[in-house]
């Protein structure tokens, strides 16, 4: 009796720390590919196609009376994305994972951040072949001025969208895999700076009040509890059988 409670009490405790290992990924660190402050007053490693930006006032700004764009190369589909942003009237479009550039300011293949003041609000587009399709939209309690963007994605597609440190959006996209750019449609008076990508999850995905982060499956949590049940109740069984059996 005493062998096989050791021998049970050994499986439960392997079982629940692989359990813990499935539900509970390691804390990941960041791992910066490339960042930009524009505060060399350059805008070094960007190819502009259409308009005009400067980066004089240390940010990459739209600075002429008409769209422009601009793209720098970024190979990153999951990880964490993370920008301020100046929204004017006309507004802005990052398209911060970008497959494929089309023509000059025609959204091609992309995941898409617009904000614009005119329309005051922000939206997270998907781009395919010029069709956009909304996913996500958010209305800030001002539009006009600088926001904070932090956008991260996982491996099976599940975007979180923070702004300004709110948890604007989330769901999930799967549609591209791969980025070759990152890309920049300003209008007059909009500027993006401070521009951080990693190829990690760097911001924890927010947590339910149970402490279950969503998008785990409910199996992964019920069948290892109910594993466990069975097992205490299998052990108290054949304990509570030995020792009635003892007594005869
Ligand atoms: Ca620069
Ligand atoms: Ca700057």
């Amino acid at each position: 009796m005493v062998q096989l409670g050791k021998r049970v009490t050994l499986t439960l405790v392997v079982g629940v720390f692989l359990w813990c290992l499935t539900i509970q990924p390691p804390p990941c660190r960041a791992a910066t590919v490339w960042s930009d402050n524009f505060n060399d007053g350059i805008l070094d490693g960007w190819t502009v196609d259409t308009g005009e930006f400067s980066a004089d006032d240390d940010t990459m700004r739209g600075n002429i009376g008409m769209s422009s764009r601009g793209y720098h190369s970024s190979n990153v589909a999951t990880g964490t994305w993370s920008f301020d942003v100046y929204c004017g009237y006309l507004g802005i479009g990052v398209q911060f994972i970008s497959v494929e550039i089309g023509g000059p300011l025609i959204e091609y293949y992309s995941y898409d951040i617009t904000i614009s003041g005119r329309m005051e609000q922000i939206y997270f587009f998907r781009h395919w072949n010029f069709v956009p399709t909304r996913l996500g939209n958010y209305t800030p309690p001002t539009i006009l001025g600088w926001h904070h963007f932090d956008i991260t994605r996982d491996a099976v597609g599940q975007f979180y969208v923070w702004i300004n440190g709110t948890l604007a959006m989330q769901f999930i996209d799967t549609t591209y895999d791969s980025s070759n750019y990152f890309v920049i449609q300003a209008e007059l008076d909009t500027a993006i700076d401070n521009i951080v990508i990693s190829n990690t999850i760097d911001i924890p995905p927010p947590t339910t009040p149970d402490g279950i982060p969503p998008g785990i499956p409910l199996e992964l949590v019920i069948l290892p509890m109910a594993v466990i049940v069975v097992a205490v109740v299998l052990v108290l069984a054949v304990y509570l059988h030995r020792k009635t059996g003892n007594k005869h």
